[in-house]
């Protein structure tokens, strides 16, 4: 063999188990959410294959994960012809839909213990992906079912999408369909980000999906966080063994396929049902959007003999939920002022029932938004309402704009103080300027310490808040530390007054005071705290739990943070430049340090440690808490645990110390288990706090 032959059959070598350690993490981070190398390591890895393709470009091939991000395409998009055609579904709004499509099904089969393959219906767009020999060779839209565009440059670039399918044994031929979507979180600092930069926003995710897929150029879809999950087998050659829909699924996951971890299998019209109330109360906290739930009858020989009925299986049916999006009127355009002087335009809705919850006002984020959405009072507008963020307008229906209606201005003076609005360097956000001074900041800020989060105080409603800064008892949080029986008495009475309430509290005094004794003492009880609460309640600009919390932790005192240079600050992990300014300002002002002290007069505690807490049993150790706990609440736990020096995360991965399940714990049990990481149950917990006197 010549030298040159010699080299380059090596770096065939080196390429070829590159490429398969590439893709293996790959799939353990973005299929598994269970990485086993750092992001340096894995980083160099890929530069390590960059370098070698590039010295030997006549080894690089389509499947290599170097070649994610392709050329643009011309031209516009190939059209696809399928195969098999890609179906739609039928729709069940109800149980009772519901309960007609299962016993169509039951008659047809002659008996009613149906078993079904059950998972949640994505909200993105349908995709095919053909693999041949394993590679991914095509990706194509629905289209009109029968043919549908090529948009194989786009999904290529979607980490979670395999270039090349895992395992031994694959088949010749694999056409799998599912969904590519945007994660919801993914979606909303995507927004945000395009807020702030006053560009386009996306409408929700489902469009997102849809337009970055629909590019000509693959660095918009590679630039987007997309992901994607199969569900169902388009063409495969040679033909299948699967008897079960839910064993091909599980499959498609060891071919390294993603699939929706709430897949699952119910029994009967009962389980059916039962899992469309699982998923739908857990809705919100699912990190994508769904519309429903989609139930397949899992034997395919029962599926085969069922066939179809109008372009739809006669076996499957997705069962929706409510519309997470509806149309109403706008009535008002107000503007809010936040704790730290934010303006926020909100309109103020005729009102409308939003899956399940009725929305009266919805966010127009910044003047920016409003004059791009260009709403207007009188407007019909699309509101939109999905998992816990507050409702937002979408759009506005042109189509259904009366005439003569004029374009909203913001004001130029803050509603609540009279100060000037102003914006600060070129941020979206325009800012009230009382900053001391403004009601409005003031109860937003004494709203936020009050918080079940912040110092819990319990019982001190908005109302409150409110007439306690009118009636001049409440200038600062500190203030609170200082009413007296007789302020809440008249407070309460005000505010009674202001309801039109003719209260049992004024009738019989006894009442009132009573009321009035338990919130002073739940303000009492706020007095006990820790640092991380006071931290996060003191309404830092920028400084949320989490960052309380490594605060708290790393300088182990507020005087210690108080001091500190900017520098300083940023020693400790996840502070950096914009952080810490926010956090020396703060305390650089005299009127923030004088609340702090009148704070620690008034008898505000908390403990105070080391800088660094280089203690704690569970120092560095990473923790999942999943499940329901009976003997405490979950945010107990973690704080019990965070004590202890673990970190509480919110998912599984190999870098998890150990899993605390509590009854009816789910998918994170599952993948704790698959990866072989320990698991409590919750007497285990309980023993291991009362073993380090947590
Ligand atoms: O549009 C769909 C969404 C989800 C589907 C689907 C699905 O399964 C979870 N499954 C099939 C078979 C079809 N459309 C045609």
């Amino acid at each position: 063999m010549s030298g040159d032959l010699f080299a380059t059959s090596s770096a065939a070598t080196r390429i070829a188990q590159l490429r398969d350690e590439i893709a293996l993490h790959n799939h353990r981070y973005h299929v598994l959410d269970a990485p086993s190398i750092s992001d340096s390591a894995f980083d160099a890895l890929v530069r390590e294959l960059q370098a070698l393709e590039a010295e030997h470009p006549q080894l690089v091939t389509a499947d290599s994960p170097t070649q994610r991000v392709g050329s643009p395409i011309t031209g516009g998009f190939d059209e696809v012809r399928h195969d098999v055609p890609m179906l739609s579904l039928g729709n069940a709004f109800s149980d009772a839909d519901a309960g007609e499509f299962f016993q169509r099904i039951a008659d047809k089969l002659g008996r009613d213990d149906i078993a079904f393959s059950v998972e949640p219906k994505i909200d993105g767009l349908a995709i095919s992906l053909l693999y041949v020999d394993g590679v991914l060779t095509r990706a194509a839209t629905r289209g009109d079912g029968s043919t549908g565009e090529d948009v194989t440059h786009s999904v290529r670039t979607i980490p979670s999408v395999p270039l090349k399918l895992m395992g031994g044994d694959l088949p010749r031929v694999l056409e799998v369909r599912g969904e590519v979507y945007m994660p919801r979180a993914a979606f909303e600092a995507f927004n945000e980000r395009a807020r702030e930069r006053r560009e386009r926003t996306l409408a929700n995710p489902r469009n997102a999906a849809a337009g970055s897929i629909r590019q000509l150029d693959p660095k918009v879809a590679a630039s987007r966080p997309l992901a994607f999950f199969a569900y169902a087998l388009g063409r495969i050659e040679p033909e299948a063994t699967w008897t079960q829909h839910t064993d091909m699924l599980a499959d498609f996951r060891g071919y390294g396929l993603p699939v929706c971890p709430e897949a699952d299998r119910a029994v009967g019209l009962d389980g059916l049902l039962a899992y469309y109330r699982r998923i739908g109360e857990r809705r919100d906290a699912l990190p994508y959007d769904i519309d429903g739930v989609v139930y397949k009858v899992d034997d395919i020989a029962a599926q085969r003999e069922l066939g179809f009925v109008s372009r739809a299986p006669r076996w499957a049916i997705a069962h929706k939920f409510p519309a997470r999006e509806e149309q109403t009127v706008v009535e008002a355009i107000d503007v809010q002022v936040g704790r730290t002087g934010a303006i926020t335009p909100v309109a103020r809705l005729r009102p409308v029932q939003v899956a399940g919850v009725v929305v009266t006002n919805a966010t127009l984020h910044n003047e920016h938004e409003v004059r791009r959405k260009d709403v207007r009072v009188g407007d019909t507008v699309i509101v939109r309402r999905a998992g816990d963020v507050i409702p937002e307008v979408v759009s506005v229906v042109l189509d259904q704009r009366p005439e003569g209606l004029v374009p909203f201005d913001m004001p130029t003076q803050c509603p609540e103080c009279g100060s000037l609005l102003a914006r600060e360097g070129d941020e979206a956000v325009l800012r009230c300027t009382g900053t001391g001074i403004c009601p409005a900041q003031r109860k937003e800020s004494i709203r936020h310490f009050a918080s079940r989060r912040a110092m819990d105080i319990e019982g001190l409603g908005d109302a409150y808040i409110e007439n306690l800064v009118d009636l001049g008892y409440v200038h600062h949080v500190a203030d609170l530390y200082a009413l007296t029986l007789d302020q809440l008495l008249e407070m309460k009475r005000r505010a009674d007054e202001r309801d039109g309430v003719v209260p049992e509290t004024v009738k019989k005094g006894k009442v009132a005071s009573r009321w009035a004794e338990n919130l002073l003492a739940a303000i009492d009880a706020s007095r006990k705290t820790s640092l991380p609460r006071l931290l996060f309640a003191l309404g830092i600009r920028d400084v949320g739990e989490s960052t309380a919390k490594t605060l708290a932790r790393h300088f182990g005192a507020l005087d210690r943070i108080a001091s500190a240079s900017e520098a300083d600050l940023m020693t400790a992990p996840d502070v950096g430049p914009v952080v810490a300014s926010r956090i020396a300002a703060f305390f650089a002002a005299p009127h923030q340090r004088e609340v702090v002290d009148l704070l620690r007069a008034r008898g505000v505690q908390w403990e105070e440690g080391e800088p660094l807490a280089a203690a704690g049993p569970l120092l560095g150790q990473t923790v999942v808490l999943t499940g329901t706990l009976s003997a405490l609440t979950r945010d107990e736990a973690k704080e019990k645990l965070e004590a202890l020096g673990a970190k509480v995360s919110g998912s599984v991965s190999a870098k998890t110390k150990f899993v605390v399940a509590g009854s009816e714990a789910g998918s994170k049990l599952d993948k704790a288990r698959q990866l072989g990481i320990p698991v409590l149950d919750e007497a285990a917990l309980l023993a291991l706090f009362a073993e380090h006197g947590a």
